[in-house]
């Protein structure tokens, strides 16, 4: 029966999932694959060009990380919420008041921008788990643009950055529940009358690409995790699962995991949109925000395996993938038949006035995936590929509709199996949460690398496997190893974009941009020196600056080359400042000359045959 809910004895894969984690199977460390036939497959020769991005989230590192495919090659590091001398990110004025307060963030799912549900390479959309916010990498320079947050009413941006079919919004929701708005006061022990989560759509302006909380819709305290959004039939819908339907506080290892289903919200965001429109919603924090008791037709609840982590639309948008990871299955839904049962009113009652749907009503089939199924990505033929934490393994599997003979056994439709090394995670196949996937690679980013590697100390990387899944079997390609900690990737065809490598000069407006020596000056306004320098191979001009103790320093330094790869950085002796300039760029920097000295200052970015006589004094005077 493809419809039996299939429930495993509580505690006993919850057991398994530490037991397998901790341990290391005999002779797993082999390689995985011995065949030196297959390196080819992987193999980009020197000077030679990969043919698809790989954009990793960097976990709580705060970066993004950009390999290449399918060389797998460490490209470049994109500084979103941390500061990152390689680049000066964090020391410029522009830079660091974009990062506020903080200095690290948590990134845990780059969303791709879209334009009629396929990448259009205009942005690359981040989370920040930690501090509530979420940024926006533009694809023309692959540069950090801008960071909202925190979001009000939002606590724990965990489940985003989710992107809609036409970039309209990036969905986001809550993963810890607080009182609302923040600020206020109460007691853990009210959780379940005090705590609310939170929905949140985060408009996007489709010619700037500027974000700005556009409304919410206030939730049970259900911690949200993973999300995706609709397309097709289930376009303007978007779906999250929680692992805490439970509403416990406290021990949530024990008390989370009690109920036999946790949750999946089921959100219909042009019906969020409508009904702020219509003034349906009342501010909280200064944003619109929607009691789905009071307004219909905007939340639905959906009953899936227990302590489900995602919940994966396909590419069709008609089938819904839930994986509970307490349970070896993985649900799929039909959204055509959720569309029928809200019609309908096929509900099983409500929590707080958002209507339960029936899940046999909905459910297509359970597939017996493996142990500790987590996350699901598709590749536009038919087939479904699901992480298993606990097994270590990809699982591939063949999407609805199913002949009577499949649904009578649906381990017949769980075609092929690939060991992984070790404890996977998310994994990501191109396209996935497109309409039209690329197919043909999936990464697993797994979560222990122990002993694979020639040994680097207690503090380990993360592993991520490259798999070909062009043909009937998978097939593993290559090993690689990142900085902590890629949770999930996007997959972008590299001639989908043309970056720019240089700022062309005509589009420079900063005021305080100098392109020629003459022009370069040193102001003095008060105890305020302003410098306008500019950088060219191999000086800066001027190379002496003159100040008094406790001056207040601007330097705004334009990097004139108009050439690739003509990068000068400026690193002034024990300032804590070091700013790199791209080519055609003016960036400023503030600081206070504290002491008196003669402080030397250098050009951090190797430029040119005399790029170690490119520096010069910042002479304090007591
Ligand atoms: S999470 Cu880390 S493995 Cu934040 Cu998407 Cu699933
Ligand atoms: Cu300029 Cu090194």
């Amino acid at each position: 029966m493809s419809t039996r809910v299939t429930v495993l004895v509580g505690g006993s894969l919850a057991a398994a999932l530490m037991v397998t984690a901790g341990c290391n199977p005999p002779g797993s460390t082999k390689a995985a694959n011995s065949d030196t036939s297959v390196a080819a497959k992987s193999f980009v020769a020197p000077g030679a060009k990969d043919e698809y991005y790989l954009f990793y989230s960097g976990g709580h590192s705060g970066q993004v990380y950009v390999a290449g495919l399918p060389s797998m090659r460490h490209i470049s590091t994109i500084p979103v919420f941390a500061p990152y001398p390689a680049t000066g990110y964090g020391f410029d004025v522009e830079s660091k008041s974009m990062m506020g307060k903080f200095t690290w963030g948590d990134v845990h799912h780059p969303g791709l921008s879209q334009s009629d549900g396929k990448y259009d390479g205009r942005w690359l959309f981040v989370n920040d788990n930690a501090n509530n916010r979420i940024a926006r990498i533009d694809l023309r320079d692959f540069k950090t643009r801008q960071i909202l947050g925190p979001i009000p009413n939002s606590s724990g941006n965990h489940g985003s950055s989710f992107v809609t079919e036409n970039s309209e919004y990036v969905l986001v929701a809550s993963r810890f529940s607080v009182p609302l708005p923040k600020g206020r006061y109460a007691d853990p022990s009210t959780y379940k009358t005090e705590y609310n989560g939170m929905v949140s759509g985060i408009k996007v302006d489709q010619k700037t690409g500027e974000m700005s909380v556009g409304w919410q819709v206030l939730t049970p305290p259900f911690n949200w995790d993973l999300g995706s959004t609709g397309k097709g039939p289930s376009s303007g819908w978007a779906f999250w699962t929680s692992y805490n339907s439970e509403m416990a506080h406290e021990t949530l290892e024990a008390t989370a995991t009690q109920g036999e289903r946790d949750y999946a919200a089921i959100v219909n965001w042009r019906a969020a949109e409508q009904a702020v429109k219509d003034g349906k919603a009342t501010l909280m924090d200064g944003v619109p925000v929607i009691d789905p008791a009071k307004v219909p037709g905007v939340i639905y609840f959906l009953p899936v395996p227990k302590s489900p982590h995602g919940i994966d639309t396909d590419p069709s948008g008609r089938w819904i993938a839930a994986s509970g990871k307490l349970q070896p299955v993985t649900s799929v839904f039909d959204f055509e038949k959720i569309q029928k049962a809200i019609a309908a009113k096929t509900f099983d009652g409500d929590v707080r006035g958002i209507p339960v749907i029936k899940p046999e009503a909905v459910l297509e089939g359970e597939v017996p995936v493996g142990l500790g199924p987590l996350h699901t990505q598709y590749d536009g033929k038919g087939n479904a590929y699901t992480s298993l934490y606990v097994e270590s393994a990809v699982a591939k599997w063949t999407l609805p509709p199913w002949t009577d003979a499949q649904k009578k056994d649906l381990n017949t439709i769980v075609i092929d199996k690939i060991p992984v090394h070790f404890n996977i995670g998310h994994l990501v196949v191109g396209g996935s949460d497109t309409k039209e996937p690329y197919g043909r690679y999936l990464v697993a980013m797994n979560k222990l690398s122990k002993g694979r590697h020639v040994s680097v100390g207690p503090s380990q990387p993360e592993s991520s496997q490259l798999i070909d899944i062009s043909g009937n079997k998978m097939s593993m390609l290559y090993e690689a190893y990142t900085e902590p900690e890629p949770h999930f990737a996007q997959i972008l065809k590299v001639d989908t974009i043309a970056p720019i490598e240089v700022y062309p000069k005509a589009e420079n407006t900063d005021s305080n941009a100098v392109w020629e020596a003459s022009q370069a000056s040193v102001t003095r306004n008060g105890n305020k020196v302003e410098v306008k320098m500019m950088a060219i191979r191999s000086r800066f001009v001027p190379d002496k600056i003159e100040a008094r103790a406790g001056d207040e320093i601007t330097i705004h330094v334009t990097n004139v080359e108009q050439t690739t790869d003509m990068i000068h950085g400026l690193g002034i002796i024990e300032h804590d400042m070091n700013v790199v300039v791209d080519p055609g760029e003016t960036k400023t920097v503030k600081f206070k000359a504290a002491k008196a000295g003669v402080f030397p200052f250098y050009c951090t970015n190797f430029c040119s045959a005399l790029h170690q006589e490119m520096q010069g004094y910042l002479a304090v005077k007591p």
